[in-house]
């Protein structure tokens, strides 16, 4: 296996009691219609089935037997309409019913929704309940998803290159398309619908203008032609100075009337190739990116000349609020509030604004966004990275969704208790019209999609996550497991723990208590919070000094502190009621000051950093021990990269704590071991670059 079937690989059920029982529920697929939804759904069922079966489903057109799986819409079929299904009411156009029921005394499995995506997305539920072994007797599953736009964000250039992308090239051949379709991209639509994604922006955000060009548009449409049936919109980055590079206009001034009307123009053309287009994607005066500051202007007014321009086709623009460099001298972390809050209530109800989810950029832990709960009229989308651009590339094996938990379930207090990031996405603690979430994607064209086995599991988490905000971290690795290697306990149970605690395992290697931004300035690989680059200066992220380390954003400091509600405000303010994983984040704390846990700073760092690299090893172990219940290539491949992984981690542990150990000036404590080599070692060790040729 090379993990190409990611998980939806319908490996036989060996059981053999709970095999006859499925064959004995599932016998036959009755459905009517033949639009190409149903006919992926009918089709996907038809192999999962037959592999993890061992049956061929035939597709009958009236239920007239025991074990008919029913499939349909009341508007498309009689059999469903004459059923009266009450639940379906609330679903919407995506969510789906799956119940067991008696039809003509016959019993059935019934899969209803209001439209063939949600039939659709209850196949692969049901699928899915056979590939983790539960029961499907006697059901009665009711789900719809909780966020309405749920999209994956590539940074995939047009030359083939992924920003911050691991795992090989871009999947999309701009060369061949329109006239060749990888199967490729039929096999990317069903992984994205079994996990409920409706969305893909296939370009990067640091866009080139030639991908609104007649030419590239063609080859857009023809991809969005491949995912329609998997219920997938498609959606482009718009470069903002577009009406310049490709339209020979003299400006972008989103006021000028002749560049309003050249992206009405542009967007109509686009809803001539591509009729459900899902909207534009913008980084505007982001990291050099063009933008309407260019021309005095502001973001709102930049976004809604755009939602204008998407509106009349129910477009959307989502505007990226990933900005750090416009208020000279300022702290980072607070630049994006300041400059958006200010325009709460002035976008347009198509427009999206999209944080990240924290206010630095996508570290292995930050404190939440402030700007979510600070603009109640705004419909706010979560943008989280699913890419480990700071999380060990497609190396580390770190499983994201208890970090995207912890954003989604963080009180902002906003609206007073229980105002979590979760229900602002939503959009339910303001009853928006539009919501959404975003996952920036590690998928590439290595065989096994994502580069790291165990980063399927973050494509996969990610979808769950934006299906249903509240879904747990814990069930969502076992299902993964299950579907992606093994039903066996002996290797889930083991092996989900260790999923569960691996985030962390790397906060504490990499950058611990609150530490952020130490990593190699250039390649964001590797230890450097020695490191300088122009522009960059990795101290400024830890300001380790004699008396301490940390950055002071309290009150008496850079006062970031005070974008957060005040229950918020507070905790992170008070040294006493900071959560040790935020500490340096917020507070220049002494070295000797004592930890919760009795020890000083300095002894709870090392402590630490240690404690992160011996749970890799103890992970290795237990890899070792379960080779026997795990197919060959992907145990050597996952062997490998936890070696790798270890080696890093001590790389990590070594370099950081030798170079905070020049300012606290203090030993080891007790028992820990002194690292190898100097300082001046892990300093010197240069990763290879994507520049390098
Ligand atoms: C940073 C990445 C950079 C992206 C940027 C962004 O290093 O490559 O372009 O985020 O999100 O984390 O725009």
């Amino acid at each position: 296996e090379n993990g190409y079937d990611l998980w939806l690989r319908y490996k036989p059920v060996h059981e053999t009691s709970l095999k006859n029982n499925y064959q004995s529920v599932i016998k036959q697929i009755s459905a009517s219609g033949n639009s190409a939804s149903l006919i992926a759904a009918i089709t996907e069922l038809q192999i999962g089935m037959k592999g993890l079966l061992n049956v061929s489903l035939p597709h009958v057109k009236t239920v007239n037997v025991n074990g008919t799986l029913l499939l349909g819409t009341p508007s498309t079929n009689a059999a469903i309409a004459r059923l009266n299904l009450a639940e379906l009411k609330d679903l919407g156009k995506e969510g789906y019913l799956i119940k067991s029921l008696q039809i003509n005394r016959r019993s059935c499995t019934v899969i209803a929704s209001n439209t063939d995506i949600g039939l659709l997305y209850g196949s692969y539920h049901l699928l899915r309940l056979i590939q983790t072994r539960h029961s499907i007797q006697k059901l009665l599953i009711v789900e719809k998803p909780k966020i309405q736009l749920r999209v994956l964000n590539h940074w995939d250039n047009l030359n083939g290159t992924v920003e911050r992308g691991y795992a090989g090239s871009s999947l999309w051949d701009w060369q061949r398309l329109p006239g060749y379709l990888d199967p490729r991209y039929t096999d990317y639509a069903r992984a994205n619908a079994s996990i409920g994604i409706n969305g893909t922006v296939i370009n990067n955000v640091n866009a080139s203008a030639k991908s609104l060009t007649k030419t590239y548009l063609l080859k857009a449409a023809a991809l969005a032609d491949v995912f329609r049936p998997y219920g997938i919109k498609v959606y482009l980055t718009a470069r903002f100075s577009a009406p310049i590079e490709i339209g020979g206009l003299k400006t972008a001034d989103p006021l000028d009337p002749e560049v309003i009307k050249w992206w009405k123009l542009k967007v109509d053309e686009i809803y001539r190739y591509i009729p459900d287009f899902g909207g534009f994607l913008v980084k505007a005066n982001s990291e050099g990116q063009p933008g309407p500051q260019d021309y005095k202007r502001s973001h709102a007014e930049g976004a809604n000349m755009m939602a204008d321009a998407l509106a009349p086709h129910n477009g959307v623009v989502m505007w990226r609020a990933f900005v750090y460099e416009n208020i000279k001298g300022e702290d980072r972390a607070k630049q994006a509030y300041q400059e958006f809050k200010k325009f709460d209530g002035d976008f347009k109800s198509n427009v999206l604004l999209q944080p990240k989810n924290g206010p630095i950029d996508f570290q292995p832990r930050e404190p939440f966004h402030p700007l979510f709960g600070a603009m109640s009229k705004t419909q706010l989308m979560l943008e989280f990275q699913i890419t480990q651009e700071y999380l060990g590339f497609a190396t580390h094996l770190v499983y994201l969704a208890p970090m995207f938990k912890e954003t989604l379930s963080t009180d902002t207090y906003a609206k007073g208790k229980g105002s979590t990031i979760a229900k602002i996405v939503e959009g339910k603690l303001e009853s928006h019209q539009i919501s959404g979430i975003a996952g920036v994607a590690n998928i590439g064209s290595d065989i096994n999609w994502t580069g790291h086995p165990f980063a399927q599991s973050n494509w996969y988490a990610f979808g769950r996550m934006a299906w249903n905000p509240e879904a747990s971290p814990e069930t969502i690795a076992d299902d993964w497991l299950k579907m992606t290697f093994s039903t066996d306990p002996s290797f889930v149970v083991p092996v989900k723990e260790y999923m569960l605690a691996s985030r962390e395992h790397a906060v504490h290697y990499m950058m611990p208590l609150g530490l952020n931004h130490i990593m190699n300035l250039g390649t964001h690989y590797g230890p450097g919070p020695w490191d300088k680059i122009p522009g960059w200066n990795a101290h400024d992220y830890h300001l380790a000094d004699a008396e301490g380390l940390g950055v002071d954003r309290t009150d008496k400091g850079s006062n970031a502190v005070e974008q957060y509600f005040p229950e918020v405000r507070q905790k992170y303010n008070d040294i006493k009621s900071i959560p040790p994983e935020l500490l340096l984040w917020f507070h220049h704390v002494p070295w000797k000051y004592r930890m919760p846990t009795g020890k000083s700073l300095w002894e709870e760092l090392v402590y630490t950093y240690y404690s992160g690299v011996s749970a890799v090893e103890k992970m290795q172990n237990t890899w070792d021990g379960l080779k026997d219940k795990v197919d060959p290539l992907r145990f050597v491949q996952v062997k490998q990269l936890l070696a790798e992984q270890q080696r890093e981690a001590a790389w990590w542990r070594d370099g950081s704590v030798l170079y905070f150990q020049t300012y606290s000036k203090m030993p080891l404590p007790q028992g820990f071991k002194v690292p190898a080599q100097s300082l001046e070692h892990y300093k010197q060790i240069k990763m290879p670059d994507r520049t390098d040729k």
